[in-house]
């Protein structure tokens, strides 16, 4: 990879946060692990601190307390799976840094932004990222055929979602992208979190896939647009999330559910607010109206028309009121 793109934090911090992780160490036994002076030791363990890292010096050496804040370090400090972070205050897009980063040739790595300024939704559509909330896009090189890819998306929405659910939110799915609070409204509840995958690839195989995602997380819904009927953790809540711990724990389960994505699949559905319900579908093909009956591997929705059982692989989906109400 090319510096100018160079992706995460430098490989020197990433070795002591991995060190202060596992406990109490001293200066000079970090130095060593780390392969740096004691001096620099001292002055990244200062920006450890700048960073939202409580690093105390005790007499068994420095141990990591309190993690406040957001940053690269704070994501990385504990982040369990083989991600880098790629950290930014402000960042166009994360989407667009993910795609510069997987061009240069990485994999593994989550690049996360405090507020986006160019964000994107499907189809260009405008992704609003005010500072509070959870941008994030990972870069991964599976060996997978690129029909494959929906199932990433789907992946991503189960991590979301556990990750919500464990924050206190009752989020649940609406296919194909979106995570959603409460089922009422035509669109089938308040929007929490979009996903937009991305990837470039050969007929036969991906060469690299973006999976982003768009939570908002510790932001006004006053702020997000009037027309787009959303939420956010803290409205649901009445208080902040730590989206340090959020993004772990979304990165964390994304790792877990991308090496059985079959069960991913199926862990969607449980979560699926579309299942079950009546909808009309807006697919590049036609207008599709039934009952959403299920999703099959690897994203496909099965709506029944009264006619047939139809395979709708990619549009916009309304929920619609039952006939009775
Ligand atoms: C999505 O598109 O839901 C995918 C959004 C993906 C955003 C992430 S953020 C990190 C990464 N970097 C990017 O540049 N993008 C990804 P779609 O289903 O097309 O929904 C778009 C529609 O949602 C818009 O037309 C608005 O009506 C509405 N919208 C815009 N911002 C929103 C927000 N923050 N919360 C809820 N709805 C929003």
């Amino acid at each position: 990879m090319s510096d100018a793109v160079e992706a995460g934090l430098p490989a020197t911090r990433r070795r002591l946060l991995d060190a202060l992780a596992d406990g109490p160490v001293s200066g000079p036994a970090l130095a060593d692990e780390v392969g740096v002076s004691r001096a620099a030791i001292w002055n990244h363990v200062e920006a450890l601190r700048d960073a939202g890292l409580a690093v105390d010096s005790t007499d068994d050496g420095y141990v990591v307390g309190d993690v406040s804040g957001y940053s690269g370090e704070a994501i990385a400090y504990g982040l369990d799976g083989p991600f880098a972070v790629d950290y930014h205050d402000s960042v166009g897009s994360t989407n667009d840094r993910a795609r510069e980063v997987a061009a240069a040739g990485a994999r593994d790595v989550v690049v996360v932004a405090d507020e986006q300024t160019a964000s994107r939704g499907r189809l260009d559509r405008e992704w609003v990222s005010p500072p509070g909330g959870v941008w994030l896009s990972v870069v991964c090189r599976p060996e997978v055929p690129p029909a494959h890819a929906p199932a990433y998306t789907l992946a991503m929405a189960v991590a979301v979602t556990r990750a919500c659910r464990e924050a206190g939110v009752d989020a649940r799915i609406k296919w194909p992208n979106d995570v959603l609070v409460g089922d009422g409204g035509e669109r089938g509840g308040r929007k929490l979190c979009g996903i937009l995958t991305e990837m470039e690839g050969e007929a036969d195989r991906v060469s690299w896939l973006v999976i982003g995602v768009g939570l908002n997380a510790n932001v006004d819904p006053a702020d997000l647009p009037p027309d787009a009927d959303a939420t956010s953790l803290l409205a649901e809540r009445g208080d902040p999330v730590d989206r340090h711990v959020l993004v772990q724990r979304i990165v964390k389960e994304f790792d877990a559910l991308r090496g059985d994505l079959r069960g991913a699949v199926d862990a969607w559905e449980e979560y699926a607010d579309t299942v079950g319900r009546r909808v009309r579908v807006d697919t590049p093909g036609g207008v599709v109206e039934g009952e959403a009956v299920g999703v099959e591997f690897p994203g496909a929705l099965l709506v029944d028309t009264g006619d047939d059982t139809v395979r709708v692989t990619a549009g916009d989906c309304e929920h619609l009121r039952p006939a009775a109400e």
